[in-house]
């Protein structure tokens, strides 16, 4: 058996998969005052006791979602089953020492995969807990070989409006997201290509998407065809349809409110509740080092 040596930034439940044993604390607790401690099964006892951050239901973390290309509403499962998820190809390209395309699957095997719980908190002011499987981008940014030149990461969504109603609107596609080459070699960037413990349905972004958990979720690009390392910082989709209100960090903070609403708590999905909103949603110990002498940028935007 594997001895699994836990991150500090891992939540406790993350054993847990597949999602009919994420039991949350209150459950258990009965459970274990009906069966008597003893006799809960070891596996379990140590993830649901510690749970602080119940995993959202599968079936409300893929029924409330943002994906653009498929519409502007939350309700954007059924739509976004036109992706044609497979076969798909990735180019990862700009300045690494060859250009590579791949397939995803191809380039998920290569990978090493492990499961993680991430909080995600859009910058809508509501939050879930999702149990992803995926792998560290820093693994993505070494299999690319970037010269020293690279300074960012530019990742690309596809572009199809054929496939994807959504992009017959008026924004600015195909969806463009970036990180600093420090943010991206981060050891909290995953490469997203499961949920759930399945392959990622389509509405989370299939086959594979970006999950940085310390930034507002639109950050986390889904659905992506490719990754450029480049000199110059990208100029992002948000940033592109409303300069004033998203930037490029958009790192999450409590303090300092999106100009049409307070970030100061979150509606935590399927809880019908709320709770404050943490300084980098709560991954600040592994990332606030990031942002040293980068005091004068809109951090938080
Ligand atoms: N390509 C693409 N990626 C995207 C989006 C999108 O519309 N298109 N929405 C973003 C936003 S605003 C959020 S909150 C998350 C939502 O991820 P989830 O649906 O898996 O919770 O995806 C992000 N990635
Ligand atoms: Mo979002």
């Amino acid at each position: 058996m594997n001895v699994i040596h836990r991150k500090g930034w891992e939540i406790a439940e993350r054993e847990a998969t597949p999602e009919h044993l994420f039991l949350n604390r209150r459950s258990l607790l009965k459970a274990g005052a009906v069966l008597g401690a003893g006799t809960i099964a070891p596996g379990l006892s140590s993830i649901a006791l510690a749970a602080e951050d119940p995993v959202t239901p599968e079936d409300v973390g893929a029924r409330y979602n943002n994906f653009y290309e498929f519409g502007t509403s939350k309700k954007v499962h059924a739509a976004a089953q036109a992706l044609k998820a497979r076969p798909w190809s990735i180019k990862i390209d700009g300045l690494v020492e060859k250009p590579i395309e791949i397939d995803a699957d191809a380039l998920i095997k290569l990978m090493p995969l492990e499961d993680r719980v991430y909080r995600h908190r859009c910058v809508e002011a509501w939050s879930m807990v999702l149990p992803w499987t995926g792998f560290p981008l820093s693994k993505l940014v070494d299999y690319a070989r970037p010269l020293s030149g690279a300074k960012y990461l530019r990742f690309e969504t596809f572009l199809d409006p054929k496939m994807a109603s959504g992009q017959r609107s008026f924004f600015p596609w195909p969806y463009v997201e970036g990180l600093t080459m420090a943010e991206a070699t981060n050891d909290l960037a995953l490469m997203v290509t499961g949920a759930y413990g399945k392959p990622l349905d389509n509405v989370f972004g299939a086959p594979i998407r970006l999950h940085t958990p310390w930034k507002y979720g639109f950050k986390s690009i889904k659905s992506i065809t490719k990754i450029s390392f480049v000199e110059q910082r990208p100029k992002t989709f948000w940033e592109e349809s409303g300069p004033g209100e998203y930037g490029f960090w958009a790192n999450v903070n409590p303090q300092v409110p999106h100009p049409r609403w307070s970030q100061a708590s979150e509606e935590v999905i399927g809880t019908g509740g709320r709770k404050p909103t943490q300084l980098f949603n709560g991954y600040g110990e592994y990332v606030a080092g990031l942002y040293k002498g980068l005091e004068n940028e809109k951090l938080y935007i």
